[in-house]
């Protein structure tokens, strides 16, 4: 029997108005795993009123207090985080090791932000008087709308909806599509923890929803994860109505392996990096830039290690890589393939559909010979291929590196102290990794990149918290006696 999964507004599960559902299928087995709201702008427009009518007590609420419901949360999801993730292996297909990592960054981001209940950190200066006091601080904004997609269904909702409601915002969050059931089981945990009604609201759905959110005048803010062409649509509804929009879209990352690499390193990184999840993280290696001398024992390295790699369900431990997500992620990867090997690029390994009867599997599969301006080169498949591009110099590799549309991660295999540094200098994304792959990012740095990738916001760490607030300038004058209306710097000098 399917899950019956349901909207959350204003503390209440209920379906769509117009009761009209969706089914999600488990990609491993092409069964429906649940059926869940198809929700519109009625469901929308409810969802944010309970969020307008709840942001009342909410940001009042002090923030420690905030605090303890989100190590609650943490507490909860700590106790549920072997369910959680089998959950979300059946409903978007990655295996359990990584699921569990999934719900652990979130368990990491309810402490990081729980924490932050009693911080919020603002700032006092000295201003231009002798009695007057002056400080800036966070203040929160409003109703947050939440857009995220389904690679990371309890993550990077984490990522969001924790910073936002420990500044004291109310949220409608809009899941992918792919994973209203794994998204309805996350937010289930805040309703254990004690938060209010209304504070968090769920609505499930695709586009329609989706496009709501970013056109309701109330929101103030959409944090949008996810694919470029949504992304963009979304961007520039938002943005004719004034709203603050954080994106994170697209990747084409590069892990850099020079000369003098460990060898093992590299390719224990690269095949993980590339591989793991089946390639369908924005984090993920979609490029290996390599220099012409180790080339040949890396490539044959890599070949060997692909062949070993068991491809299955993901909830069998013995599984390294799980199905794409879904017959459409698989036949991007299909395309893509055909276009490299037309592009003349050499495949060496993969480049088929392991048969398992049912289910979206793809073999690992790597291109050498690839050149920078094949489109396997710059464009993004989200899927598990990796294109060797051979390179001459580190001069050579920073450039092909940089010149993608999108700069969100990099990561470069050296032994050379100076090639590590020169590379940190010169590498223009938002991540870079020196001796490890180009996943793995942890909840206490900012999150995020440059060019095509986003729009210059982050999330996690410190940055993550300017989506969420907006900064006030508080000045204080206790001389107790008339003042000027203007202050200048003439009558500071006169001051006594
Ligand atoms: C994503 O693919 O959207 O760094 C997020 C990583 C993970 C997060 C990936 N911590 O790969």
């Amino acid at each position: 029997m399917p899950d019956i999964v349901q909207n959350y507004i204003g503390g209440k599960w209920s379906q769509a108005q117009s009761g009209e559902t969706f089914p999600t299928y488990n990609p491993a087995t092409e069964e429906i795993l649940a059926v869940a709201p198809t929700s519109s702008t009625n469901d929308v427009n409810a969802a944010v009123n309970a969020a307008k009518a709840a942001y009342k007590h909410w940001r009042l609420t002090p923030a420690p207090r905030r605090g303890e419901i989100l190590f609650k949360v943490a507490q909860i999801l700590t106790e549920r985080k072997e369910q959680l993730a089998r959950l979300m292996t059946q409903e978007m297909g990655k295996i359990l090791a990584e699921t569990r990592g999934d719900v652990q960054e979130a368990i990491d981001m309810a402490y990081y932000m729980g924490g932050e209940g009693r911080r919020l950190l603002g700032y006092t200066a000295p201003v231009e008087m002798p009695n007057k006091f002056g400080m800036a601080m966070r203040d929160s904004v409003g109703v947050i709308g939440l857009i995220t997609p389904w690679n990371f269904p309890i993550a990077v909702p984490s990522w969001k909806i924790l910073p936002a409601l420990i500044a004291g915002n109310t949220i409608v969050f809009k899941p992918s599509e792919d994973t209203p059931a794994t998204s309805a089981a996350f937010v289930k945990v805040f309703e254990d923890a004690g938060l209010p009604p209304g504070v968090l609201n769920l609505v499930t759905g695709a586009g329609a929803a989706g496009a709501a959110l970013a056109n309701h005048p109330d929101v103030r803010v959409i944090s949008f994860t996810g694919s470029t062409d949504t992304g963009l649509k979304v961007y520039s509804q938002a943005a004719s109505l004034g709203k603050k929009v954080s994106l994170e879209m697209g990747g084409k990352n590069a892990i850099i392996v020079l000369d003098d690499a460990n060898l093992d390193l590299a390719v224990d990184a690269i095949i993980w990096s590339a591989f793991g999840t089946t390639g369908q993280r924005c984090t993920a290696t979609s490029r290996l830039i390599v220099q012409s001398g180790i080339k040949p024992k890396l490539i044959d390295a890599l070949v060997a290690k692909s062949k070993t790699l068991k491809v299955g369900d993901g909830l069998d431990d013995k599984t390294n890589v799980g199905p794409l997500v879904n017959a459409k992620g698989r036949d991007k990867v299909e395309k893509y393939v055909e276009i490299g090997k037309q592009e003349g690029a050499k495949l060496l390994v993969g480049g088929q559909r392991t048969d398992m009867g049912k289910g979206y599997f793809y073999a690992p599969t790597l291109f050498s010979d690839v050149s920078r301006s094949m489109r396997i080169a710059r464009e993004e498949i989200f899927g598990p291929v990796l294109s060797a591009i051979e390179v001459a110099s580190l001069d050579e590799a920073v450039e092909v590196n940089n010149e993608s549309a999108y700069g969100l991660s990099s990561s470069i295999f050296t032994e050379n102290v100076n090639a590590a540094f020169r590379a940190i200098r010169d590498l223009t994304t938002g991540i870079v990794y020196i001796n490890h792959g180009t996943t793995g990012a942890e909840i206490q740095f900012p999150f995020g990149g440059t060019r095509g990738t986003g729009n210059g916001m982050r999330e996690a760490g410190q940055a993550g918290m300017d989506s969420f607030t907006e900064w006030k300038s508080v000045y204080v004058d206790f001389s107790g006696r008339l003042q000027r209306a203007q202050i200048d710097t003439e009558s500071v000098l006169q001051e006594p």
